[in-house]
């Protein structure tokens, strides 16, 4: 990384040192869990660019917008609509959460026994590692968890955060109370960036939004073939991805990667060798850099060929409505769409339950790896009700439980072959 980047790190307040750890540990992981894999799509070169560039050409647009008045905001969940930060001329971004960092820090202010990505963003937080954290002129909190509610109210402490309600229910009485925080999380947006959201500027960002997750719902069909033309891992860092790059120059991307993997899948070839199990992943979103457990599982003769995740199928598998005229409406049509995520903060979770099911037939899957945080009692908990639903269905389940330490690996690995064993992986079918 330049010179030039480490003074812009500096005048964002980041912490020199312990950002040079961080980024000391980067490159061999991804060098290792990436760089290895044979026969990757040429598209991904991209991709790689991205990662090699993750604190530098992105945090550099983010501070040219910001110099000519825009706003950055932070969220760490999908139900915060980015068609509204659009709208109002912002740019959201995602921010990561997907490794321990800055631990004693965070638990100064957090309780030990706490979910890991909690951990992690207020650890990224007080520890000032990230430069899209302090970028942030505002960071978007939800009320999905108990932990991650609770947290927000400290996370205020450091950074303004405003919280929107996420409902538990899908009532009409629900929806009304999830809309009036989308109306509300606009007037927020307004207040913020000084600009009004008109219904061009909503429809307009409603459809760039929707071209993004059209392109990743293309390269998500793309991966019903087999052989599945691209692997999971390449699959979920492009959804890693989909958080934080600019929206066009992504999506056009995308759409290139999937003309390269339309000859493929024309030609019948792609990175699934013959005997390797189809798998689809659920659980926990899986933030940037927790690749641990898709590693394990395409290097134990297996490959993903969806994820059941908020980095994944859950982030862009409906798209809002484009046929709404006025403000009003759009809103409505934007709280439509986001209370159909089927996040685990639902209950009952029929919904999801169906829909796992739906993409095991959909995807071809051989079976279904379920994968939760440790500590995270809504994924945790829901994970009887999907393994049940799955064995009712006759497909095969495996349940684990993980966090952002590499201590379990052995554990996993051991666990997952077994699994994969015994679902006939190395047989050639
Ligand atoms: S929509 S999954 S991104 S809330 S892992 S913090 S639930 S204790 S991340 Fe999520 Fe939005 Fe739902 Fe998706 Fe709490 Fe669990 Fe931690 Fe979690």
């Amino acid at each position: 990384m330049s010179a030039d980047y480490r003074k812009m790190w500096e005048s964002l307040g980041v912490d020199l040192e312990a950002h040079d750890r961080l980024m000391g540990v980067l490159p061999p992981t991804y060098g290792n869990v990436y760089l290895s894999q044979e026969n990757r799509p040429a598209g991904m070169e991209y991709f790689d660019f991205v990662i090699s560039e993750v604190h530098g050409q992105r945090i550099v647009e983010l501070q040219e917008h910001k110099a000519g008045g825009g706003k950055v905001v932070g969220a760490f969940c999908v139900f915060v609509p980015e068609e509204v930060v659009r709208a109002a001329g912002g740019i959201c971004v995602g921010l990561c959460s997907g490794v321990e960092i800055g631990r004693t820090q965070a638990e100064k202010v957090l309780p030990r026994s706490i979910c890991p990505l909690i951990k992690s963003f207020m650890g990224f937080k007080l520890s000032r590692v990230c430069p899209y954290f302090e970028s942030c002129d505002m960071v978007v909190g939800e009320t999905t968890c108990d932990g991650k509610k609770k947290a927000f109210e400290i996370l205020n402490d450091y950074i303004p955060v405003h919280v929107m309600e996420i409902p538990q229910m899908r009532r009409d009485k629900d929806f009304a109370l999830w809309r009036s925080e989308v109306r509300d999380f606009a007037l927020a947006m307004e207040e913020l960036t000084g600009n009004k959201i008109t219904p061009e500027s909503l429809l307009r960002s409603i459809k760039e939004v929707n071209g993004k997750r059209r392109a990743l719902l293309r390269l998500s069909e793309l991966r019903k073939n087999s052989p599945a033309p691209i692997s999971g891992k390449d699959s979920l860092l492009i959804e890693q991805i989909a958080m934080y790059d600019d929206v066009e120059r992504f999506t056009a991307q995308v759409n290139e990667l999937c003309e390269e993997l339309e000859t493929r899948v024309k030609e019948g070839s792609g990175v699934q060798k013959p005997g390797d199990m189809r798998i689809i992943v659920s659980g926990t979103p899986m933030a940037v850099p927790n690749w641990k457990v898709p590693h394990i599982i395409e290097t134990s003769g297996a490959v993903i060929v969806a994820e059941e995740l908020c980095t994944g199928l859950r982030y862009f598998e409906n798209t809002v409505a484009e046929d709404g005229g006025s403000l009003e409406q759009m809103i409505d049509a934007i709280a439509r769409r986001y209370l159909e995520i089927n996040c685990a903060c639902f209950s009952p979770n029929r919904q999801r339950m169906e829909r796992i099911v739906q993409l095991a037939r959909d995807y071809r899957a051989d079976g279904v790896i379920h994968v939760s945080l440790a500590f995270c009692d809504p994924y945790l908990i829901e994970a009887n009700r999907v393994e049940k639903t799955l064995k009712e269905n006759g497909i095969p389940v495996l349940t684990l439980e993980t966090d952002y330490g590499q201590e379990d690996t052995g554990q996993l690995k051991t666990r997952i072959e077994a699994f994969l064993e015994m679902l006939g992986c190395g047989k050639k079918r």
